[in-house]
């Protein structure tokens, strides 16, 4: 890839750097458990570790099970919007073509269910959350985000795990268009973390000051949700 030179790239990794600044220290107070440095992905991920967190089944090569809601909006690209907004000086709204001349990444990371599958190495495309972040510039007080999706689902995450190197907006999965079932045409995947922290059908992406419980922490999932340390469910 050549490597992107534009005022617009410049002040992207700018304002990158600012947020990596503010929050390194807090990013290293919480590295998933397999990975001292917080940005492993796949394989690097599990360095030390046993192939799957504890009490996990890896799914089988053919398999990768859909879980949500009972909904799957059909949201054709061409509609498709990302609004980008809440605790942040420059609020975005994004579509298709703007999405997709943001920088990407390509990464393979691990996807955890906490109904007790696994599956591992799937390789993705996509944007990572911290350029969508770089662009919207966060307010300093801003320290969490709410995600929501096109049926109606909302997760919540810390900032410094959303801005971990690892967590992207996806629209490709295994080399081809994210499914709908999986979330196409746009998913969040945050691979250190349970796989519901990851909306699909991604809508809007909302930066706050105070922490919002998203459907279902509200219902007794750990909010904070590492499955290296089996951190499941709320006590
Ligand atoms: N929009 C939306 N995103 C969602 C969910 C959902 O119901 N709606 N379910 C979550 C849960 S519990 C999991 S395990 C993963 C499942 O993703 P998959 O269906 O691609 O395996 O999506 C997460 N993201
Ligand atoms: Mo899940």
């Amino acid at each position: 890839m050549t490597e992107p030179e534009s005022e617009a790239a410049d002040r992207i990794v700018a304002a990158r750097m600012r947020l990596r600044d503010r929050f390194l220290a807090r990013m290293q107070g919480t590295p998933a458990a397999a990975d001292k440095r917080p940005m492993g992905s796949g394989p690097k991920n599990r360095h030390g570790m046993p192939q799957v967190p504890p009490n996990q089944t890896p799914a089988g090569k053919d398999s990768w099970p859909v879980l949500d809601l009972g909904t799957q909006p059909d949201i054709r690209p061409e509609v498709w919007r990302l609004r980008v907004f809440g605790a942040c000086r420059n609020p975005v709204i994004l579509d298709w073509k703007a999405f997709n001349a943001l920088e990407q990444f390509e990464d393979t990371s691990d996807f955890h269910c906490v109904t007790g599958w696994s599956k591992l190495d799937i390789p993705w495309r996509g944007v990572r959350f911290s350029t969508l972040a770089a662009l919207a510039e966060p307010e300093d007080d801003a320290a969490f985000v709410l995600c929501h999706a096109f049926d109606g689902y909302t997760t919540n995450l810390p900032l410094e795990e959303a801005l971990k190197d690892d967590v992207l907006l996806v629209h490709t999965a295994n080399g081809a268009p994210l499914p709908r079932e999986h979330g196409g045409p746009v998913r969040v995947i945050t691979p250190q973390l349970w796989a519901w922290k990851g909306a699909k059908w991604i809508r809007r992406i909302e930066f706050l000051k105070a922490d919002h419980p998203g459907f279902w922490e509200v219902r007794g999932y750990s909010n904070t949700a590492h499955p290296w340390r089996n951190d499941r469910y709320s006590h």
